[in-house]
């Protein structure tokens, strides 16, 4: 059964390593970014404008009008970030392609200089030891593809998929395990709805071309990866979190359920069970043509999972889609930067995925944020954040124990990084970025980790 020890350990405040019984043999342990998030050098070698570097200037946008600029500068400090992956004993880095750094202008010449920095961070992977996943899109669309309608024109189903091509052919040698797409629940509704992402408008029709036009996208990347890279190992990587009404009452419950079908059903139930959530219908019906369900549900290997925390909506008249997006009741569990602490719900949300879709799992993301700094000894305590990866792992032994196929678990994030609306304002790195410097330094949380990798293995050895 579950073991999880986690009690204080002596003066450094940490919490000891997590002894997580059930763990299947050659359980994955990871740690994610993402390109618009890390990279920086967004001008560097010929890269192109993604739709990220407009909204980030448009003012009251991100917090303190930060940009992605120059993020973590991973795209020159690879090395060292995966010598912090290295110490920390990582077995995977999932990482996503930046599409116009490949591709500036988002179809035609590929850029070789775009093309060669994946070459670099692939190798150096590799020679660490650590397995590259490689995710084709976390959000940072070609500007010269949304000047063209972007998610909402069918045409991008076509620029995806040679895309797709491109990456595949040039790094499939080396790269087995890739995702299609990075919640595509987030970019969607938030970009084409709730005006919280590029393109912001607000538009249901917009929004329902969107959902149909990544769902064929991906499927036609499947095709693509399936195709051109030998022992691929494919899959999609969706955000799921229970979705509950503000009140207990027939109406937000409704609204609840509306919301559960676009944030948790909307991609994965065409994606894997060939079919639309029944609310969903009547909205992607224009958009749909024949035989688009069977190019959407393609054969893959796994599912990614990514999960921090319940989500609450409440019934509210004037949204044209049924639901207005709420914040947690106010006396709930919370992280230092305000988000619900419920680890029962990711470890319901695991059982409920290996039911539903019967795929191998993988949690792509899991962490917690903080505004944080170093103290005066320049170390960075970050007990909250240790405490939460606990429990959460703690509540992913028992969705192990209780049946569901889950085969590794992946940190948001590695680093400090760009937190979209957030700018840098809140941290989510088992890695502490210093901007001005770029001087990194692994927190508390690291050597945490660090410390429970070891010690999961170890009992697996013996
Ligand atoms: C996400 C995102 C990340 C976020 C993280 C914390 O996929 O939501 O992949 O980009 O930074 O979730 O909010």
């Amino acid at each position: 059964m579950v073991n999880l020890h986690a009690a204080p350990s002596g003066a450094s405040n940490d919490r000891r390593p997590a002894i997580l019984e059930p763990l299947p043999r050659g359980f994955l342990w990871g740690v994610s970014t993402s390109a618009y998030q890390v990279e920086g050098a967004t001008r560097a070698d010929g890269r192109g404008a993604s739709i990220w570097d407009g909204y980030c200037r448009e003012p009251g946008r991100i917090a303190n009008g930060d940009t992605g600029d120059e993020a973590c500068d991973h795209y020159h400090r690879y090395r060292e970030d995966i010598g912090a992956m290295r110490q920390i004993g990582v077995g995977a880095y999932r990482f996503s392609v930046a599409w116009p750094r490949v591709l500036p202008t988002g179809r035609g010449s590929a850029n070789e200089a775009g093309l060669a920095f994946y070459d670099r961070l692939v190798d150096g992977l590799l020679e660490a030891g650590i397995e590259p996943w490689l995710c084709l899109y976390h959000w940072d669309l070609p500007q010269a593809l949304q000047e063209l309608g972007g998610w909402a024109n069918r045409d991008v189903v076509g620029w995806f998929s040679d895309y797709a091509l491109l990456v595949a052919g040039r790094l499939g040698d080396r790269v087995k395990r890739f995702a299609t797409f990075n919640e595509p629940a987030v970019f969607t509704l938030f970009g084409y709805s709730l005006g919280w992402h590029p393109p912001a408008t607000n538009d249901p029709e917009s929004l329902y071309a969107a959902v149909h036009h990544v769902n064929l996208a991906h499927g036609a990347a499947v095709d693509v990866l399936r195709a051109g890279v030998a022992a691929a190992s494919i899959g999609v990587i969706h955000n799921m979190q229970p979705s509950r009404p503000l009140r207990q009452v027939p109406a937000d419950r409704k609204a609840a359920t509306i919301l559960d079908d676009v944030w948790n059903r909307a991609f994965p139930d065409p994606q894997i069970l060939g079919e639309y959530p029944a609310s969903l219908r009547d909205g992607i019906d224009p958009h749909r043509r024949e035989g688009d369900m069977e190019r959407i549900r393609r054969q893959i290997d796994w599912l990614g999972i990514n999960h921090y925390s319940p989500i609450y909506a409440k019934a509210e008249g004037a949204s044209p889609l049924g639901f207005a997006w709420a914040d947690a009741p106010a006396d709930v569990a919370r992280s230092p930067i305000g988000w619900q602490v419920d680890p029962a719900a990711f470890r319901d949300v695991l059982l409920d995925a290996h039911d539903r879709y019967g795929l191998p799992l993988y949690v792509t993301e899991n962490g917690a944020g903080a505004v944080e700094k170093p103290d005066v000894s320049g170390e960075i305590h970050d007990v909250e954040r240790i405490d939460y990866l606990a429990r959460y792992l703690e509540a992913l032994g028992e969705a192990v124990a209780l049946g569901a196929d889950v085969r590794g678990y992946f940190v948001w994030s590695l680093l400090d990084n760009f937190e979209w609306g957030a700018g840098y304002q809140n941290r989510f790195g088992l890695v502490y970025v210093d901007y001005p410097t770029q001087r990194r330094t692994l927190k508390a949380s690291a050597r945490w980790y660090a410390a429970t990798i070891k010690a999961v293995a170890e009992r697996v050895a013996s």
